[in-house]
């Protein structure tokens, strides 16, 4: 335990909130989504480093990183075909723990294998900066970080485990956070291993 560190007003984890039948329909969504969408190996803006994570998504928009920058847009960045239709029992995760009167328009798919990490970011490319973030987690487990809204302040690990939801509002969702390793052999809903992450936001104007 640390002393130093109160989660932020708005996190909430609901651990197990799918159970391992609903991770399955879920992952053979996701399946359906990347035979359509393909995952690719995002690049960072301007140095062109690849990152370890790969990358797809559902709905109207998608998170798109270049060479040119962070944005949001309706197609793929290979394919260029409009990215999948959101799955129905996502909507429905984020219209009962959202309590936004707007939908996501964006899902990120996010695919880490075993070696894969996620640096320590804000999630700052929506115009909706105060929309919540609702997040589902598939197959092994992460070492998840989570920190303040400054890059310095104290952080806290905590595992998120298969079928974990974690909703990020108020001031959640103005913190840093990132995932740090992912244990291999921890879910066997993955055949191959690895874990997926589902993060449902609203892109459009806040108002
Ligand atoms: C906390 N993904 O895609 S999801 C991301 O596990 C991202 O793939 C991580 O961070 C993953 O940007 C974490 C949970 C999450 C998403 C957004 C947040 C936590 C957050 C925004 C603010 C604070
Ligand atoms: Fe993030």
């Amino acid at each position: 335990m640390r002393a130093d560190f109160h989660f932020p007003d708005g996190f909430r984890l609901l651990p197990e909130y799918f159970s391992r039948t609903e991770q399955e329909t879920l992952l053979s969504l996701v399946r359906d989504g990347v035979k359509a969408a393909p995952l690719y190996r995002p690049v960072m803006p301007k140095t062109g480093q690849p990152l370890s994570v790969r990358m797809s998504n559902f709905g109207p928009l998608g998170w798109i990183t270049s060479k040119e920058g962070y944005r949001y847009g309706p197609c793929h960045p290979v394919t260029q075909k409009p990215w999948p239709e959101l799955p129905q029992c996502l909507l429905d995760l984020w219209e009962k723990q959202a309590n936004w009167p707007a939908p996501p328009e964006a899902c990120l798919i996010n695919y880490y294998d075993h070696k894969a990490r996620l640096g320590l970011h804000v999630d700052a490319g929506e115009n909706a900066v105060n929309a919540p973030i609702v997040s589902v987690s598939l197959g092994d487990q992460a070492l998840y970080r989570l920190g303040g809204p400054l890059r310095g302040d104290p952080t806290r690990s905590l595992r998120l485990s298969s079928g974990d939801v974690v909703v990020l509002g108020g001031a959640a969702r103005h913190c840093y956070h990132g995932v740090d390793r992912i244990y291999p052999n921890t879910s066997t809903l993955l055949p191959k291993g690895g874990r997926i992450n589902l993060t449902m936001r609203v892109v459009g104007r806040n108002t």
